[in-house]
């Protein structure tokens, strides 16, 4: 059986777009591979997070990750500073990757950009996602378009640590959704839905309630044309709207189009307001109930068992690798 690892930061309540371009994925995908789905905590730092905002988000993401269908009986759900071996082998592989292939991602240039501090942590944040992925042989990895350059950097860095020390890395394929890999903001729909976005009607999350979702579509960012047609260059706002209406109601494009002919922008957004929210209520009742019981640390209790013996055995092969501690005689 394929491997699969992933992990979602806890940074924030999770947004339709990560439910979208990686949750729904990661449900489809648990019945066919052996999969890691990770908490990424030690990612959520190389950014500043409130203590006890990020704790909360830590268990609400566990919550959100079974709530959405990740089923702990197939899948290892885990948080990742519970398994040292992420940060251990996060620095070895910090040092197989230069400081210029580092600054060239993009995700540094747009997080840092404008900012007087910024941390080391931001720049070597993709060798730690490299020894993620690679600690447990991942074959795939399922995410968004906006990781695709990390998973081109992890590829690069598995090679280069293969050919300069020995031969034990999988070289993992990246898998990126047909459609959804990039659910855009409905306030600017030139950027991604990001959680950590500031203004709040931006994104949807995952916990908005019925009213909220309703409020943040119809105040979502179109056009004037006021004719309901995918068109990615000239119609981003309504082009994204129709994508997350195709992708939750399982119907193509055009056909969603066809039935708004002659209709307006009002009608369109209150529809695909409906869609959301029936696509997100039987979550939310799950994680509600999830939230309240100790099954949740019964699972992540678990899932980091599993997950440090996994890493543990790839991590003592890195260490002989590069030549690190000692043989016992
Ligand atoms: P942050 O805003 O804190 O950087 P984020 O919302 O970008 O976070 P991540 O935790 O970095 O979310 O990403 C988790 C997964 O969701 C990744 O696989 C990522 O590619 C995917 N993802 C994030 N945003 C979107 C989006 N707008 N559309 C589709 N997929 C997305
Ligand atoms: N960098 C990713 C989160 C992440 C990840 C990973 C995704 C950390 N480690 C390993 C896949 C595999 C992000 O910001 N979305």
């Amino acid at each position: 059986m394929k491997t699969i690892f992933s992990g979602i930061q806890p940074s924030g309540t999770i947004t339709l777009g990560n439910y979208i371009g990686a949750m729904k994925q990661f449900v489809e995908l648990q019945d066919e591979y052996s999969c890691y789905f990770c908490i990424v905590d030690q990612h959520a730092i190389t950014v500043p997070q409130d203590r006890l905002q990020l704790r909360k988000n830590i268990r609400s993401l566990a919550a959100l990750y079974l709530a959405s269908g990740i089923d702990p009986e197939k899948a290892t759900l885990f948080i990742q500073s519970e398994v040292p071996a992420h940060a251990q082998a996060g620095w070895m592989m910090q040092c197989v990757a230069y400081i210029g292939e580092l600054e060239r991602m993009t995700q540094f240039k747009d997080k840092s950009a404008g900012k007087e501090a910024v941390s080391a942590g931001l720049l070597t944040y993709p060798p730690l996602m490299a020894a993620d992925i690679l600690l447990y042989k991942a074959d795939l990895v399922p995410v968004g378009e906006d990781q695709k350059q990390h998973l081109e950097l992890t590829r690069d860095l598995a090679e280069r640590f293969n050919k300069k020390y020995n031969d034990i890395f999988t070289i993992p394929e990246v898998r990126i959704p047909k459609v959804g890999a990039r659910v855009m903001s409905l306030q600017d729909p030139a950027k991604k839905m990001s959680k950590s976005d500031p203004n709040q009607k931006a994104f949807i999350s995952m916990l908005d309630d019925p009213k909220q979702i309703e409020k943040k579509i119809k105040s979502a960012v179109t056009d004037s044309e006021g004719i309901v047609k995918y068109d990615k260059e000239n119609k981003p706002g309504i082009s994204n709207l129709l994508s997350i209406y195709s992708i939750l109601t399982e119907r193509p494009v055009s056909e969603i189009e066809k039935d708004y002919e002659g209709k307006g922008y009002g009608d369109f957004k209150a529809d695909v307001a409906q869609v959301v929210v029936k696509a997100i209520e039987p979550i939310q009742s799950k994680y509600y109930s999830l939230m309240e019981s100790s099954e949740l640390d019964d699972i992540l209790d678990h899932g980091a068992e599993k997950a440090n013996r996994a890493a543990n055995k790839m991590l003592a092969k890195m260490e002989n690798a590069m030549g690190l501690g000692r043989k016992r005689r």
